[in-house]
């Protein structure tokens, strides 16, 4: 009975520990835990200190102690996103970077260039937020930023750092930071479609 106990404890420490954190674009709020499996990592209403974003050319970079997991990024362009469904049209997700998987833990860059969708609303001067949806073993997490469009802006600006770093020194390498739509070979698109379905049941289960 102790053990389980301290097995429990021990479960849920390293669990709460992993996760995944937004490095930027910033967040909505200061990161916490406990609501990362909720809508936004548990920021509901947008901010107002947006960042202003490259139309293209950008890029986001996550942290993570899990070992293997996937990620991907929707995006709304209602003023004030605060429920999954303002990330659907039509009861479809905008996904504004597909899903892609790496086995490796540690901090990633990843490019994210938001016309290459073709959503429309998703142009220059425009306020949309971003929510980045990732799956390390532990169930979905999200984290959002709110952002302000800019097709003047051709890359984040140069003092934020785009590198990857590896937690571990096993030779997982960060595939993920090459990664685009068009590159993932049929493992990566199978991993994010089953995410993909994941999501959406918590989505259903969430409305
Ligand atoms: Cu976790």
């Amino acid at each position: 009975m102790i053990s389980s106990t301290f097995a429990l404890l021990l479960c849920l420490f390293g669990a709460a520990n992993a996760h995944f954190r937004l490095l930027y674009p910033l967040p909505r709020g200061n990161f916490v835990a406990d609501l990362e499996p909720n809508f936004c990592g548990g920021y509901t209403e947008v901010t107002t200190n947006r960042t202003t974003f490259p139309l293209s050319g950008g890029f986001f970079s996550i942290s993570t102690g899990h070992p293997g997991w996937t990620a991907g990024v929707l995006i709304s362009t209602v003023e004030n996103p605060n429920n999954f469904d303002n990330f659907s049209v039509n009861g479809v997700q905008q996904l504004a970077k597909p899903f892609a998987r790496d086995e490796g833990a540690g901090t990633f860059c990843i490019p994210l260039n938001l016309t290459e969708a073709g959503i429309p609303g998703v142009q220059d001067g425009a306020n949309v937020t971003i929510q980045v949806l990732f799956e390390g073993g532990d169930g979905n997490l999200y984290q959002c930023a709110d952002l302000t469009l800019s097709a003047a802006l051709t890359s984040p600006p140069a003092d934020i750092t785009c590198s990857n770093a590896s937690a571990t020194t096993s030779s997982s390498s960060p595939t993920a930071t090459t990664s685009t739509g068009a590159a993932l070979d049929l493992s990566h698109e199978a991993s994010g479609f089953a995410v993909v379905l994941s999501f959406a049941g918590v989505i259903a289960a969430v409305l």
